[in-house]
């Protein structure tokens, strides 16, 4: 055995190490940030050994359940559920619980309620669970105005008031991406330390990407701007190569790409589904959130992703996020289209 090594490891920048450090910076924080964290990372662990062990625990397949987007429910989305819904409201620090496989909000009995509310999907691109595909879990946290007296609105606010969001992708490796307002930062699990530590620190998406995401069977329900860009992407006008097309069909894993890579990330909408697919409070928002924290952009096709203010809880909107420029190239094909 190398004592030695094993002492370096010690020395790691753990994901509670660096809330930690984090939570230094404000001498009047009393930790309640720090403990929620640490609440949501336990949930991320054990979904990622549920994933892990799926085969194996014959968890896989239905559970006899519909949710509420009419999705046939996977025995992990309702297990992730379950663990995400327990790990929160044991930390006794949120009120408001939005999760995407439960129709209405959680409100959390008085006597474990905190000053924060989660909008999270437990268990995202579950249709990829049964071929072991990447997914994940996303999550966005906003304060409370009352703690003691939570409503829906504490979650119906616009996506630039979250004050951190984040995913756990469950793939090769289990890692957690977060953004607490001041960059974004990648976090691997060790699995001989059940420790998620610092490996991708300060992630910065690159200004133009050569990649385009998206569901391209879906090419003749899209709008115009959509169609061009797509179109341009394949066919620069520029003489520059064209981009190359990856779409997992598991938010996270796309997104996760992106940001590291660059290039965009598009659900649009289409004549079939006039506000896209994904869900405005914990699909859009939150990676919304961490591409602009990385310096993309995020929109949807009429604003600025974070600016929009959901009505209901499950609300959907077409997204558009990566990076900068290739995000701008869409914007001005939606402003072109609306002086036409
Ligand atoms: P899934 O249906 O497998 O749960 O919103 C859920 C989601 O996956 C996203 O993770 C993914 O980006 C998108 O839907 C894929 O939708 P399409 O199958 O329509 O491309």
């Amino acid at each position: 055995m190398d004592h030695e090594a094993d002492a370096y490891r010690t020395d790691l920048m753990t994901i509670t190490r660096f809330v930690l450090n984090e939570q230094s910076k404000y001498p009047e924080s009393r930790g309640d940030f720090t403990i929620l964290l640490s609440n949501i990372v336990l949930g991320c662990k054990f979904v990622c050994s549920a994933v892990n062990k799926a085969g194996l625990a014959k968890l896989i397949g239905l559970a006899g359940e519909t949710n509420i987007q009419g999705e046939e429910q996977k025995k992990l989305d309702v297990l992730s559920n379950d663990v995400f819904v327990k790990a929160l409201v044991s930390s006794g620090r949120t009120s408001v619980l939005v999760s995407e496989e439960d129709e209405e909000a959680t409100f959390v009995e008085s006597s474990k309620r905190g000053k924060y509310c989660v909008v999270f999907d437990p268990l995202d691109g579950s249709s990829n669970i049964d071929c072991g595909v990447s997914i994940g879990t996303i999550f966005g946290i906003y304060t409370v105005e009352h703690s003691d007296e939570p409503t829906t609105e504490d979650v119906l606010k616009p996506g630039n008031e979250m004050v951190a969001a984040g995913y756990c992708m469950y793939g090769s490796s289990c890692m957690l991406v977060l953004s607490t307002g001041t960059g974004v930062h990648g976090f691997t699990l060790d699995p001989s330390l059940g420790e998620f530590i610092l490996t991708h620190p300060d992630i910065k998406i690159p200004n133009k990407g050569n990649i385009y995401s998206v569901n391209e069977g879906n090419a003749q329900n899209w709008d115009g701007p959509t169609t061009k860009y797509v179109e341009r992407c394949k066919y620069p006008k520029d003489g520059s190569p064209a981009k190359s097309l990856r779409y997992v069909g598991s938010m996270v894993a796309d997104v996760h790409r992106t940001l590291l890579y660059g290039g965009i990330f598009l659900y649009p909408a289409d004549k079939k589904s006039p506000n896209g697919k994904l869900r405005v409070l914990y699909e859009v928002f939150p990676m919304a959130f961490l591409m602009e924290q990385a310096g993309g952009q995020a929109f949807t096709g009429e604003k600025r992703a974070l600016d929009l203010v959901p009505k209901e809880i499950h609300e959907r909107s077409p997204i558009f996020l990566g990076s900068y420029d290739d995000v701008e190239e869409i914007k001005a094909l939606y402003a072109a289209e609306e002086e036409n």
